[in-house]
């Protein structure tokens, strides 16, 4: 039977009889690991019987079944993990070895480590057409979307569109109108700033999402949605913020229900854009509503994590939990490690140029507030920053407008509009 070593640790082979695992075994072989669904043909040994046979010889044994035209990253790196956690050397199997071959070879490209080109040459000199890894190689980039920031200097937020460069829809998320509380001036320079770029791109908007109720600028989605007639979204614990803010702003006709938006979004929801597939993360503790958009293999992540040199969002906001933001970023952290993470928020640390993009893997290896700190360590460490922050300038500008989604006061009988304070209503007064 021909075992074809295809890296230091791991060699591939056809289908092994029960006697052929022995021989293994006096190989040098320490692990075997089996991608084949058991009953593909009528001579195939089985799981059951292989793996008898393999721990009789002392080997190792794996089970993970798939088939070429359904594997999914989470088989690839299922193989990743079986190999790198096994002892070597190991060698994997399925029909002919093409499918274990696969697997090796789309984690090899998935981290960077080849190119498409280099898989279809790796296969060919060791006689294996690896079409099908390119093609599922080729299929996954397209569910990378595109992702433009834009930079809001005054606020130090940051704004996306996220398309699909297949069908050329997209999404806006956390769009920011101007506001200029001195002069008491709105624009909406931010807004066409992103309907020029997707208009210059023919792009098509399905969605504008916002990650939490901003505390610190006006959401322009009301804007937008004028200008594109693209749907609304938000977390559904909007509500919630909304009737923490009603009480504080003593507003009693404002409706409590999330319905100034298009969609309330739960836990775990899942929506498309274009053809690329977007899930939902509950992600509070900033704020009671915040949520996460996973969109392809990048998470817009909002006041959760900053960038690694910047650490995490303050939890001290009426609504706001250390405890549960650490909970939340967990989850955010759990994302595979490639995943792209990108912010909301880039604060500019020693005045360095902004920067909003980073990855799952780069968050966990340096931000100061998530590298080797624990959950007390972080709440011990968040609470005791946030005594020392003011309250965002904004904050009770900002709030009455974006628990509506958006929209700015109706115009009195004069054609004004008008916002309203509250006052001695929060903590954190600057001689506090
Ligand atoms: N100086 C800013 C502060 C804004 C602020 O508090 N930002 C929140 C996100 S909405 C935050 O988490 N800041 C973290 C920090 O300042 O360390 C303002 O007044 O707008
Ligand atoms: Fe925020």
């Amino acid at each position: 039977m021909p075992v074809i070593a295809i890296s230091e640790k791991l060699s591939i082979s056809p289908q092994p009889s029960i006697e052929d695992i022995r021989l293994l075994r006096d190989s040098g072989f320490r692990t075997l690991i089996n991608n084949r669904s058991d009953r593909e043909d009528s001579i195939q040994p089985g799981t059951r019987a292989q793996g008898q046979e393999a721990r009789r010889c002392g080997l190792s044994y794996t089970f993970i079944p798939v088939t070429a035209d359904t594997i999914t990253e989470g088989d690839v790196r299922a193989f990743q993990r079986a190999v790198a956690e096994a002892e070597g050397p190991v060698v994997a199997h399925c029909q002919t070895g093409g499918r274990s071959l696969s697997l090796y070879l789309i984690g090899e490209v998935l981290d960077g480590r080849m190119s498409v080109g280099e898989v279809v040459e790796f296969g060919r000199s060791r006689g294996f057409d690896t079409a099908s890894a390119a093609a599922w190689l080729e299929r996954h980039a397209a569910r990378r979307p595109q992702v433009k920031g834009f930079f809001d200097k005054r606020t130090w937020s940051v704004q996306y569109v996220v398309s699909d460069p297949v069908t050329r829809k997209c999404a806006i998320i956390d769009p920011v109108l101007d506001f200029d509380e001195k002069a008491g001036a709105t624009a909406t320079i931010n807004a066409d700033a992103i309907l020029d770029y997707i208009s210059d791109r023919d792009l098509i908007v399905e969605w504008i999402l916002d990650t939490h109720p901003h505390a610190d600028h006006f959401s322009a989605a009301r804007y937008l949605k004028e200008k594109t007639g693209a749907r609304t979204a938000i977390g559904e614990r909007v509500v919630d913020v909304q009737k923490l803010w009603k009480g504080i702003y003593n507003w009693p006709d404002l409706a409590t229900d999330g319905s100034q938006w298009d969609r309330l979004f739960a836990h775990g929801e899942t929506f498309k854009i274009g053809s690329i597939d977007a899930k939902v993360l509950f992600s509070p503790g900033h704020t009671l509503a915040s949520v996460t958009y996973v969109i392809g293999d990048a998470a817009f992540v909002h006041d959760t994590l900053f960038m690694p040199d910047s650490g995490t969002a303050r939890a001290d906001f009426p609504g706001g939990d250390a405890r549960i933001l650490w909970r939340s970023i967990q989850d955010i952290l759990a994302q595979p490690d490639d995943t792209r993470i990108f912010t909301g928020h880039d604060y500019q640390p020693d005045g360095r140029e902004p920067r909003w993009e980073s990855t799952v893997a780069d968050q966990k290896k340096s931000n100061p507030h998530l590298a080797d700190v624990t959950e007390e360590e972080f709440v011990a460490l968040r609470t005791k920053r946030d005594k020392t922050l003011p309250m965002p300038k904004l904050i009770l500008h900002a709030l009455q407008v974006n628990i509506c989604g958006g929209r700015l006061p109706e115009p009195e009988a004069n054609g004004k509009r008008y916002l309203k304070f509250p006052l001695n209503a929060l903590q954190g007064a600057a001689w506090a």
